[in-house]
């Protein structure tokens, strides 16, 4: 749950876990300097409310994963890679990755230039891993890096380190790609996902940074999943009266620590060793200590848990999925 079951009442968000948004992840590809590793994880395998499986098909086919990039500093996506699936006879999916730049990136991004077409879908333990020029990808189910003592913290925050997430799935989009793809600056990042109703495209969940669905209760979660970074100064207020409620900060604290955390936008130096929350975010990275540490005004610093033992050194990094 850095973004977990983002939707009303710890549900999904238009009911669908195929387009929950579970965490987002960037950082230099290991042994190569030249590249660098997007990972946006959707469809957890358990539901939070009530603990069942969801569905086992990975993706929804025909709605956009997309990843947005602010080259520029201004909260406005420059560049954009849309992820979207097909399902064939058989139930299998495949998908096609689409990179759209300049102003078109800022809307849907449906029809930019394709980067990778008919990749297959991973639903073994053998990643199934496709390298289209200077781009590798991989799309499916993987073992869930993400850990955090759930209970605990539903628990008045009494962690006993018991990691709700150890023997649990969830659905990756991991992209290689070469670092000019993203210019020469820092740039900052986010991911949603879109998904075509009568109405016409709607977005169902969007993020940078872990952590954030939590300062956001009924409309407020509504609006905050529909919007945009640009516009995150709105939630400055809501997220500041948590801070003061549960961290005792003083009003004017409480403020300046919520301005730290919108816009939700991921900022990603590729010169830079990568490290939540200073630089992007690596799959072991303990992004819920640092959010307990900021939460609490220091009082709680940790959920006594610490990263998964099972991810890879090579691509896609993620280990393979639980039974
Ligand atoms: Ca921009
Ligand atoms: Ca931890």
């Amino acid at each position: 749950m850095s973004h977990h079951a983002s939707g009303p009442n710890f549900g999904f968000p238009r009911g669908d876990a195929r387009l929950d948004m579970t965490d987002l992840y960037v950082f230099t590809k290991p042994g190569d300097t030249g590249k660098s590793v997007i990972v946006l994880n959707v469809h957890p395998s358990f539901r939070l409310d009530s603990p069942e499986p969801t569905t086992s098909e990975p993706f929804k086919p025909g709605a956009l994963y997309e990843f947005k990039i602010d080259t520029n500093g201004d909260a406005v996506a420059d560049i954009c890679y849309s992820v979207q699936f097909a399902s064939s006879e058989n139930g299998k999916q495949t998908t096609t990755v689409r990179r759209t730049q300049g102003a078109r990136a800022i809307g849907v991004c449906d029809d930019g230039e394709v980067i990778v077409q008919n990749a297959p879908v991973s639903v073994e333990r053998e990643a199934l891993v496709t390298k289209a020029g200077d781009y590798r990808f991989f799309l499916g189910w993987r073992s869930d890096p993400f850990f955090f003592d759930v209970n605990g913290n539903f628990n008045h925050m009494q962690f006993t380190g018991d990691d709700f997430f150890k023997d649990k799935n969830v659905c990756s989009i991991a992209i290689e790609l070469p670092n000019s793809d993203l210019g020469s600056n820092e740039v900052g990042i986010w991911a949603r996902t879109v998904d075509k109703t009568r109405e016409g495209w709607t977005q169902a969940d969007r993020g940078g940074r872990p952590m954030q669905a939590v300062f956001l209760v009924g409309e407020q979660r509504e609006s905050y999943l529909s919007g945009d970074p640009a516009n995150d100064d709105r939630f400055i207020g809501v997220f500041a009266h948590e801070l003061e409620h549960t961290g005792g900060y003083t009003p004017q604290d409480a403020t300046a620590v919520a301005r730290k955390l919108l816009t939700d936008i991921l900022s990603y130096n590729q010169r830079e060793p990568v490290r939540y929350p200073r630089n992007g975010r690596t799959l072991t990275d303990d992004v819920v200590d640092v959010f307990l540490s900021v939460l609490t005004n220091g009082k709680v610093t940790g959920d006594k848990v610490g990263p998964h033992g099972d991810v890879l050194d090579e691509f896609p990094y993620l280990g393979p999925p639980h039974d």
